[in-house]
């Protein structure tokens, strides 16, 4: 049995995206695998959100969590700032980090790109999106997790995590980290904006008719999808390159069913644009319906039972990391009382 961790960004309420890239993935590794998920709301802080919008998203990807399918007390779902290991080994990372490969950084280069573009005006770009890799590496590394699985997107910063793990373990002579195994998702699909299916569908798109939000009721699904770019062909082809649109759909259809591409296009075949879409709608509501209704439970009578499934996470990881954390201060020559005592 592998120890697995990953975790989802509190930045906006969950999308189709995040269920079919992230969370369907992980009900199926539990099955085999010790799984550490958390909600990562230090990585949240890396733009600016409000106090409240924050609380309500970690509250809200908790309840997510369980009420896709995972398995409370098997599984250990936590929030990330509840353990203090996070921020203290990121630091420690960060010192051993240099400023030119967080630069380099093709996500801190995006993202900054993107928003002096945006204001078109000299700005201050937060300095949390140029360090959240060392952050990350710290969620990695203080489990000693053998796999991470990841989207292709995230990569190079996993890529990063293993040579900050590796220059430590080098330059204390010493085995302080496991060096982690990143496992690419080939199965994980990359589902894509409605209205821009040139680009990754994401909670945080400002363009709401871009997204389906795991929240969304049926009206909105039914009327996002009906409105979502195809093309004038009318011939239901998977052919991401010239076809973007309808392959994002044919794409959602398969990874709901859990039916390979080929075949979707088979039954598809002899059908127009609004069977496919219909066909859509039809197979997201069913999905999201029952999963609505256990996530409204745990946000309103259950809320006490997500609770104590978070403390039992909590305790969980902490376990962990607070020894981890333990052994690199002693080793790195910082915990001077606890060694005096
Ligand atoms: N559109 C997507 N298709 C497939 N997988 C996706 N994931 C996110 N969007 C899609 C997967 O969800 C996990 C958690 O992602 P995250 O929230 O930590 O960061 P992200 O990838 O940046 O997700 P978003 O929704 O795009 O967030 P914002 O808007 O804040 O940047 C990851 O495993 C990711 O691959």
């Amino acid at each position: 049995m592998a120890r697995i961790i990953s975790g989802i960004t509190s930045t906006g309420k969950l999308t189709l995206g995040n269920y079919l890239g992230a969370i369907n993935n992980f009900l199926k590794l539990q099955e085999e695998h010790e799984l550490l998920i958390f909600v990562a709301n230090l990585h949240g802080l890396t733009l600016p959100i409000k106090a409240q919008e924050l609380r309500d998203n970690i509250k809200d990807i908790a309840a997510w969590y369980f009420a896709a399918g995972i398995i409370p007390n098997k599984s250990h779902i936590f929030i990330q700032s509840d353990v203090l290991a996070h921020s203290q080994l990121g630091y420690i990372l960060l010192c051993n980090s240099y400023v030119g490969e967080l630069e380099r950084m093709t996500q801190f280069k995006d993202k900054s790109q993107k928003m002096t573009n945006q204001q078109n005006k000299t700005i201050s770009i937060p300095t949390g999106i140029l360090t959240y890799p060392a952050l990350m590496a710290a969620d990695i590394l203080l489990y000693d997790a053998d796999f991470v699985p990841v989207g292709v997107d995230q990569t190079q910063h996993l890529e990063l995590t293993k040579t900050l793990a590796t220059r430590m373990n080098n330059n204390y002579k010493t085995d302080l980290f496991k060096i982690p195994k990143i496992i690419i998702d080939k199965q994980a699909q990359k589902i894509m904006s409605l209205q821009e299916p040139e680009k990754k569908m994401s909670k945080s798109d400002t363009n709401l008719k871009n997204t389906i939000f795991l929240s969304d009721s049926k009206q909105e699904v039914a009327n996002k999808i009906k409105k979502a770019v195809t093309d004038s062909e009318n011939i239901i082809k998977f052919d991401p390159e010239h076809k973007p649109g309808v392959s994002n759909l044919l794409t959602i259809y398969a990874s709901i069913t859990k039916k390979d591409i080929k075949t979707c296009e088979q039954y598809f075949s002899n059908h127009n644009y609004g069977f496919l879409k219909e066909e859509v709608i039809k197979v997201i509501n069913d999905l999201l319906e029952p999963m609505q209704k256990k996530h409204q439970e745990f946000i309103n009578e259950k809320s006490s039972q997500l609770a104590k499934y978070l403390e039992e996470g909590v305790n969980f990881a902490n376990n962990i990391a607070t020894k981890k954390l333990n052994f690199v201060q002693d080793t790195i020559g910082i915990n001077f009382i606890e060694k005096e005592r």
